[in-house]
């Protein structure tokens, strides 16, 4: 039976090879081949600014922000809105027409850089260019791999650009890079080489983004943050973008509304700029997956600044609204541009009609710990590596999700051994940040850096650590990697961690299914890259 589409760049995808019928993430067919076309003609938008750049001619800001929007659009559990893909395509398609009038040389450019087509041909054509478009095996599992290291540059890049900082160079490279994903003249070796060079490129989103929170925000800093409720209505703000952040906590100061923090949000309440607002309340609830039971719970407006958005059921669904790259059929989308200011009144005026926030934890949790914070610590950390009194540090950055064999971290964390310490970032830290797992020496056995993006600190504390210690290679420290994945943000993560040459990285709950045979032996031969079994075996495995 044919396929009604194919997507496999999720850790959760069907049966560990592929959604064929109805994503698991909840995608539907027509919104998974609108997504693939949506993928396909921003290639071909990329392919003619990559060959306008070659003939020295300049690329609009907005074209390097239309290619990120499209890209994060199209990232897992992000956008389910089938009208505002097309739109999307709409707009791409039209930006290329204009920009092809500009290119004197039309001779080298792929199919999707000349396509167009009207709004009815869009589905049939999404199904012709995805994924499985590409026969051989090994040139698909590296195009997909470098596509979705894409994916998560330019969510990362996205965020950076709201809060009005570019970097010209990560654009161009990202635009080259997604062109030549249509280049059938590049070889398995060429591939592989790009798959690196996108890992170059993500540590340089990476810290944009890093230059772009901090610069705005200040320096993240020790934090406890309450995780229980108060009296006023609420606003649960989800997703990564700070910006969106902002202007919510602008918009309700002194209205009788708090806000609170979910998932991947968390980390805002670390910056020193945040703490001002009164209004800002806590964190309310655990990672992405958790949502339909907590959204409920709530009982106010939630606004989603990114993914991950699981498909909200009726009790709540009016009261979600999506921003940015997100949407969701049914459920109000509030846009703005860069450096202008979203009008979030009617969230407001929603908020003040709904009760409290049912209250389903209480306590606190405590974060903070980006590069700054840990380097004001270096001392401290640097005199209980050296006495012993830590042995090791782990990082479990990463993603969470719904499958059981998540349970693997918590119960890894769990079973650690006093010396060691976690690193983490990401929302993997929800599968263990509520434990109480003490400290050493004053130092928690959990230090949170931040948001997956906040990985970029985990790196800078490791070359830190490396420069102190005096060794030549970074992988002489007494540093594993146990990390979990979930989607395309992982992925440029991870070639960001192999670019900075981290060895031996241990990838779970299960390796991507985009990984063929023989890209995942390049992987392990070059890397060392490993899945996960028991905690009992890796445990055995990482520390004898
Ligand atoms: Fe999690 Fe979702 Fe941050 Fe991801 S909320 S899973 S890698 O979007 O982006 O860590
Ligand atoms: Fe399936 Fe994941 Fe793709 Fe959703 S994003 S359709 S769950 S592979």
């Amino acid at each position: 039976m044919e396929n009604k589409m194919f997507c496999y760049q999720c850790q959760e995808t069907a049966g560990c090879t592929g959604c064929t019928n109805a994503g698991v993430c909840g995608k539907t067919p027509e919104v998974a081949n609108l997504q693939d076309l949506l993928v396909y003609v921003t290639k071909g938008l990329s392919a003619v600014t990559t060959a306008l750049r070659a003939e020295g001619k300049n690329v609009a800001e907005d074209i390097n922000h239309m290619v990120s929007v499209n890209l994060f659009t199209t990232i897992t559990n992000a956008n389910f809105d089938k009208d505002s893909i097309i739109s999307k395509i709409n707009a791409t398609l039209a930006a290329k027409e204009e920009l092809l009038l500009e290119l004197s040389n039309k001779d080298n450019l792929p199919e999707a850089a000349l396509w167009n087509g009207d709004q009815s041909t869009f589905e049939e054509k999404g199904k012709k260019v995805g994924v499985l478009s590409t026969k051989d095996e090994d040139i698909r599992s590296l195009r997909e791999l470098i596509t979705y290291g894409l994916k998560g540059l330019a969510a990362y890049s996205k965020h950076a650009n709201a809060l009005l900082k570019d970097n010209v160079e990560v654009d161009a490279f990202l635009q080259e890079a997604l062109s030549k994903t249509l280049d059938d003249s590049l070889t398995v070796d060429d591939l592989v080489a790009l798959t690196l060079e996108c890992g170059k490129y993500g540590v340089d989103g990476m810290a944009l983004l890093d230059e772009a929170n901090t610069s705005t925000y200040g320096n993240p800093e020790v934090t406890s943050v309450d995780i229980g409720v108060r009296s006023n209505p609420g606003i649960l703000i989800s997703g990564h973008d700070l910006k969106d952040l902002e202007m919510l906590l602008e918009q309700t100061k002194g209205t009788g509304v708090d806000v609170y923090t979910h998932s991947e949000m968390l980390p805002a309440h670390y910056y020193p700029f945040f703490k001002k607002y009164d209004n800002f309340a806590g964190n309310y609830g655990n990672a992405w997956w958790k949502q339909k039971e907590e959204f409920e719970k709530f009982n106010g407006p939630i606004l989603m600044t990114t993914n991950c958005i699981v498909p909200p059921s009726d009790s709540y669904k009016d009261r979600l609204f999506t921003t940015g790259a997100t949407g969701y059929p049914g459920c109000k989308h509030i846009d703005g541009e860069y450096g202008k200011t979203k009008d979030f009144l009617e969230i407001i005026e929603l908020a003040k009609k709904c009760e409290a926030p049912t209250e389903i934890e209480t306590g606190t949790i405590t974060g903070g710990f980006a590069h700054e914070q840990v380097f004001a610590l270096a001392d401290t950390v640097v005199e209980a590596v050296k006495s012993g009194a830590i042995k090791r540090f782990v990082v479990m950055a990463g993603c969470d999700g719904r499958a059981k064999s998540r349970s693997y971290y918590s119960d890894f964390a769990k079973a650690l051994p006093d010396d060691m310490v976690i690193l983490t970032a990401g929302c993997a830290k929800y599968k263990y940040n509520k434990l109480d797992l003490g400290d050493i020496g004053g130092i928690p056995r959990i230090l949170d850096a931040g948001q997956c993006n906040d990985s970029y600190s985990l790196a800078l504390i490791a070359l830190k650590l490396k420069e102190i210690f005096g060794l030549d290679d970074v992988n002489e420290l007494p540093i594993v990697y146990n990390i979990s994945w979930y989607e395309q943000k992982a992925v440029i993560v991870l070639l960001a961690l192999l670019y900075l040459g981290v060895k031996n990285i241990h990838l779970g709950p299960t390796l991507p299914a985009f990984l063929s045979p023989n890209v995942a032996k390049v992987l392990v031969e070059n890397f060392g890259i490993a899945g996960i079994t028991t905690v009992e075996d890796d445990m055995k495995l990482f520390f004898s």
